[in-house]
């Protein structure tokens, strides 16, 4: 399986040393934030050259999301994630993740009744999805749509949720991205959901079932990756998670160990 993580607050903050440590430390590559990329092209790619570790994906630093109650703040995201996948093209990296909205409303906690229709929430995040189709057709980068739990948002929470966007809308350049620690509260079953959607998987984040570094909690990790191994799943899994214990940077790499194992 390639693995490769997202930054963790103890991983130095230098854009070559912070390379070097993810590559020494055992992954296969960095899911960078999108802002740090567009704001540091040159040293980016001077640090994958140095080291050989891939960008692989982006993910957040932008402002407005694609599904933002907010027109004008929705439309300045769009305008931001262009910059990111065109940045993601000079250095070979494959696509940004964009959920439907994060943090913005839930209906599991007051006020519970939402700004705008779901009806509205529909043709925002459609109108969002059809434009990003054709920047990614034009960069040679995908986009992948991320469900997430109900708490975080209330568009976007199963993969038949994203699967349905990309179908309605006849998108050829949306994915969808499965994140285990919101499919273990959404999906019936996390394996079911993986093989349902193996044709529209591009893309994997990792956490143990409390959002932990994976090892930690109760998520069977081997037959998780024996389900996407089954399905010829050819992407990241990627480590989007907290680190819980007194030495992160051991905790990170006994997790990367066991994960190698699975
Ligand atoms: C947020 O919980 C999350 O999973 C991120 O990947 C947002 O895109
Ligand atoms: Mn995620």
């Amino acid at each position: 399986m390639k693995i490769a993580t997202q930054n963790q607050g103890f991983f130095p903050v230098n854009i070559m040393e912070k390379f070097e440590y993810i590559k020494a430390m055992g992954f296969d590559g960095y899911e960078i934030d999108g802002k740090l990329l567009v704001e540091n092209l040159a040293e980016v790619k001077a640090a994958i050259k140095a080291t050989g570790l891939p960008v692989t994906t982006a993910c957040g630093g932008y402002d407005g999301w694609i599904g933002d109650f907010i027109e004008e703040r929705r439309l300045n995201g769009l305008q931001q994630i262009e910059r990111i996948l065109e940045a993601l093209a000079e250095v070979g990296g494959k696509g940004i993740i964009v959920p439907a909205a994060w943090g913005m409303f839930t209906f599991r906690l007051p006020p519970m009744i939402s700004p705008r229709s779901l009806e509205g929430d529909r043709k925002a995040v459609s109108a969002s999805l059809r434009w990003l189709d054709e920047v990614a057709a034009r960069t040679g980068t995908t986009v992948y749509l991320e469900p997430l739990n109900r708490y975080q948002d209330h568009m976007i929470n199963t993969l038949a949720d994203a699967r349905r966007y990309i179908e309605e809308n006849g998108l050829k350049h949306v994915q969808i991205i499965g994140d285990f620690y919101h499919m273990n509260i959404e999906e019936d079953s996390l394996t079911d959901a993986l093989h349902r959607n193996r044709d529209l998987l591009g893309h994997v984040h990792i956490a143990d079932n409390h959002r932990y570094q994976p090892g930690s909690g109760s998520l069977d990790f081997a037959s998780l990756f024996d389900q996407l191994r089954a399905d010829n799943y050819q992407g990241y899994v990627v480590y989007e998670c907290r680190v819980r214990a007194d030495d992160p940077a051991q905790a990170y790499r006994d997790s990367l160990t066991y994960l190698r194992k699975c």
